[in-house]
């Protein structure tokens, strides 16, 4: 059975929307965001503690771009990753590639200003610098969903769904938006994938990726 260590509505997400568009037969293991320590088998999944992670008989995997490259492969029916060996493979590659190591870590800056610095005028500078660091990958995104209904190839995939979970972290802020018209129906495309809807409903979010109930992790209290 695969175990899938996850807090509702963090960069998890994703690797729940994998699985879930995999059909994969998967339990949860809700991680309390301040108490990391209490979740069996979580530090051994991931001795970094964060989420998500995955457990699948002796494999062990974390980070968001290789959880979600994994069940692309773990699970070939379902089409969610390009057959090895075609261009549409590498777009695959690319793709998720340039989400963890770009656009993920792109929000920092925005989201954990604390990561930077501690100096409140030094985040204030390091926001900016990363909302024109966010507008240049938006459009990078923009440019390529302009003449490709998907990321990579001719189905929906997983650099799809991650794209997605990172692109709607935008509805977290009044005025940031990613990319223009063909990310915006790109967003809703993913949205509308039934195991996109099924992990939304079960992670508690709505369409736009915010919490129906923001005290609330895996529905428990968040204290
Ligand atoms: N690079 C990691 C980042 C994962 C990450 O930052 N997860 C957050 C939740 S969204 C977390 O567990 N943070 C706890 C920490 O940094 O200690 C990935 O892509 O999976």
């Amino acid at each position: 059975m695969i175990t899938l260590f996850q807090i509702t509505g963090s960069s998890s997400f994703a690797a729940r929307a994998a699985l879930e568009c995999a059909g994969a037969d998967y339990e949860v293991v809700d991680v309390h965001p301040r108490r990391r320590d209490e979740a069996p088998g979580f530090a051994d999944a991931n001795p970094l503690q964060r989420v998500p992670a995955l457990r699948d008989g002796d494999v062990r995997i974390s980070e968001t771009g290789a959880i979600l490259l994994w069940v692309g492969d773990r699970f070939p029916d379902a089409g969610l990753a390009p057959a090895v060996g075609t261009t549409a493979r590498a777009d695959h590659y690319r793709w998720v590639t340039w989400c963890a190591n770009t656009l993920h870590v792109g929000w920092w800056p925005i989201m954990a200003g604390f990561y930077f610095s501690d100096d409140e005028a030094a985040r204030a500078s390091i926001e900016a610098r990363g909302r024109d660091n966010m507008a240049r990958h938006g459009a990078h995104l923009e440019s390529w969903l302009s003449s490709h209904e998907w990321l990579a190839g001719d189905l929906p995939g997983v650099s799809d769904i991650y794209v997605y979970m990172l692109v709607g972290w935008a509805n977290y802020y009044d005025d940031i938006t990613l990319g223009g018209d063909a990310v915006a129906d790109h967003y809703a495309r993913v949205g509308a994938l039934p195991g996109v809807v099924r992990a939304r409903e079960l992670d508690d979010l709505d369409e736009r990726l915010i919490r129906f109930n923001p005290g609330l992790r895996g529905g428990k209290p968040l204290d």
